[in-house]
């Protein structure tokens, strides 16, 4: 069939009019970094995440993932404005991207309408909507797409609106004219600033140590984490934002406050559920200490949250309270420790109480 059934602007077209911030086409090469990540892969980087060692020919060539693929739409949704949060002390942090409802659903739904409409003219080429799941090097496509380019602590970066962004893609046998740059723009230069704030030491220029970063370790992470990084995971329980928050290409100004935000990032969800802040920012750590699992469960109803059972939400809880006694007295919360450190408690939660008992005996 000819290239001719959607012009690469109509396309982008229909993905602004779904609310995504930018939209532009790749090809569907193969990676040209495949040495990179089977690199990562094998000095054992992706931690515990089994999941990112399979399909590796897959994720790192789109036309095994969609088979006779020409073209990867790929979108993106702004979910934050990089305003600094006010965090009171005895509260759990939450990354920004997972304060809104679930980007996975979100943005998947509004592609899914995209799909449907390209189809309509198109009706015999394939079209799979990636969000964030499938194995795909989203970054890499959204880069060669145009959208921007990868910061050395290897987010895509995109000049004016920075990093805050998720990116969704659709991997299609339709042959669009790519919107691409010819040559990677390096967004950094000399600046090291989220490699010296990140407090566990993940990152070296264009790579992240999943078994050293935060993030990993607080939603991937399904066994207890090594004491060496409990007092570097400091209030985050769910995600962390600290080498964005020091980046440069994310300064809040008037300017980007008023940038396009899809809706679906800027309420939060449930808020007050599970003694969660109004903003969505936070949950009081009082609370998440004497979760079971009907809670869990409405407080992370409709958000990606979801992806963090309740012995690992206890785990992250526990440390982040650990981190806060260092400094602070809080009988309650200290009890609420000492609650979870009985025999009778699942050993991830009971270990990590009792190692953050022991941690404030010796402080
Ligand atoms: C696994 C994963 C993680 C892992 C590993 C992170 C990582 N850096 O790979 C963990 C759990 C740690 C993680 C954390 C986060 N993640 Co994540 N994650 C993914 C996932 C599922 C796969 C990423 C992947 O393929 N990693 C493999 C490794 C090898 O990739 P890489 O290191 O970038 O490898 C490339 C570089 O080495 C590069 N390279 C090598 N040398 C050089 C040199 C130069 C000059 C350049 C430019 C590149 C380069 O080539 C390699 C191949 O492309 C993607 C979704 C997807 N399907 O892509 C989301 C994704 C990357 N995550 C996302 C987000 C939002 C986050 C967090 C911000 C969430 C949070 N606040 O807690 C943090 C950020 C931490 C960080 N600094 O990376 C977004 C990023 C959006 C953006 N603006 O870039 C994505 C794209 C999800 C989405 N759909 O929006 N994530
Ligand atoms: S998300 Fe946090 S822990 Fe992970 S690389 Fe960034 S600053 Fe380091
Ligand atoms: S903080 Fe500096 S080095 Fe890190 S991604 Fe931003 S510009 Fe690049």
């Amino acid at each position: 069939m000819s290239c001719s059934q959607w012009t690469t602007d109509e396309v982008r077209s229909l993905c602004l009019e779904q609310g995504f911030a930018r939209a532009a086409v790749a090809p569907a090469d193969p990676t040209v970094r495949r040495k990179e990540l089977e690199a990562w892969i094998r000095d054992g980087h992706h931690g515990t995440m089994g999941w990112m060692a399979e399909h590796l020919p897959v994720r790192a060539d789109p036309g095994q993932l969609v088979d006779g693929a020409r073209s990867i739409i790929c979108v993106l949704d702004r979910y934050a404005d990089g305003t600094p949060d006010v965090i009171e002390g005895g509260w759990g942090r939450i990354a920004r991207y997972a304060r809104g409802r679930d980007y996975h659903v979100v943005m998947k739904s509004r592609l899914h309408a995209v799909c449907d409409q390209l189809r309509e003219r198109a009706p015999e080429h394939v079209f799979r909507a990636c969000v964030d799941t499938a194995p795909l090097l989203e970054r890499e496509v959204a880069a060669r797409a145009g959208l921007g380019s990868i910061g050395k602590h290897t987010l895509l970066i995109e000049p004016g609106l920075g990093s805050w962004l998720l990116i969704g893609a659709i991997v299609t046998t339709l042959e669009l004219d790519a919107t691409g740059p010819v040559d990677e723009e390096d967004p950094c230069g000399t600046c090291t600033r989220c490699i010296d704030a990140c407090p566990t030491d993940a990152i070296t220029p264009w790579s992240v140590d999943a078994r050293r970063c935060i993030s990993a370790l607080t939603i991937e992470h399904r066994e207890p984490i090594d004491e060496s990084f409990h007092a570097a995971m400091g209030d985050w329980i769910f995600g962390c934002d600290i080498c964005q928050e020091a980046c440069p290409h994310n300064e809040p100004t008037a300017r980007t406050r008023d940038l396009l935000r899809h809706e679906s990032h800027a309420a939060p969800v449930a808020p007050g559920i599970g003694g969660r802040s109004d903003d969505g920012s936070a949950f009081r750590l009082q609370s998440v200490l004497t979760w079971d699992e009907d809670t869990r469960r409405a407080a992370f109803a409709g958000s990606s949250m979801k992806r963090a059972k309740l012995a690992m939400m206890l785990r992250n809880a526990l440390i982040a309270a650990g981190n806060f006694l260092r400094d602070h007295e809080d009988p309650d919360l200290l009890g609420a420790i000492r609650a979870l450190s009985g025999d009778e408690i699942p050993s991830m939660v009971r270990d990590t109480a009792r190692s953050v008992l022991v941690t404030l005996e010796i402080d």
